[in-house]
């Protein structure tokens, strides 16, 4: 199963949008197998951040990701980095389709309310920051489980 890593970022926790953001994500049948709610350090940020050094709105970003807490999440499911992208919508909130969380619950490209990786190799970068391994909890199973072994391709 694909896995991917998910930031409520913290306008999103100042503005009381955790639980709703984090239905979307069940309703939409992915499984949460890692939580945790975190103020990022400075060390945390930058390597979380590290492509962005250098540009021009580096220094806000940083200091956006550290003023308050997150809820970072690792989530699986069936192309679930793309589907995640997809459901967050552009970076842009003006741009992104309504009915995506970014359109929906943000103003602006600056505190866009959420974090979601966009490659494979970045989900596991970024889990790799967030998460020791031990800190997963992968060995049960959703409902979306017991609906995929029920399919006639599983
Ligand atoms: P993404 O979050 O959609 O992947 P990136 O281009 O990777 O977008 O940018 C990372 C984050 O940096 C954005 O989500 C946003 O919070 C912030 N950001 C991106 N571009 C700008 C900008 O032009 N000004 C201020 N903040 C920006
Ligand atoms: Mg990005």
């Amino acid at each position: 199963m694909d896995r991917t890593f998910v930031a409520i970022k913290p306008d999103g926790v100042k503005r009381g949008l955790i639980g709703n953001i984090i239905r979307r994500i069940e309703h939409k049948g992915y499984k949460i197998v890692g939580m945790k709610m975190l103020q990022p350090t400075l060390e945390i940020a930058e390597k979380h951040y590290a492509e962005h050094k250098g540009k021009p709105f580096y220094p806000e970003l940083i200091n956006y990701i550290t003023s308050g807490p997150i809820v970072a999440m690792v989530v699986e499911g069936k192309n679930v980095i793309e589907g995640m992208r997809h459901m967050m919508g552009s970076t842009v909130p003006n741009d992104a389709q309504v009915g995506t969380i970014r359109a929906d619950f943000a103003q602006t490209k600056e505190c866009n309310t959420i974090h979601g990786s966009d490659s494979c190799e970045s989900a596991q970068r970024e889990i790799d920051i967030y998460f020791k391994p031990e800190e997963l909890c992968r060995d049960w199973k959703s409902m979306m489980d017991y609906v995929w072994e029920s399919m006639p391709s599983e």
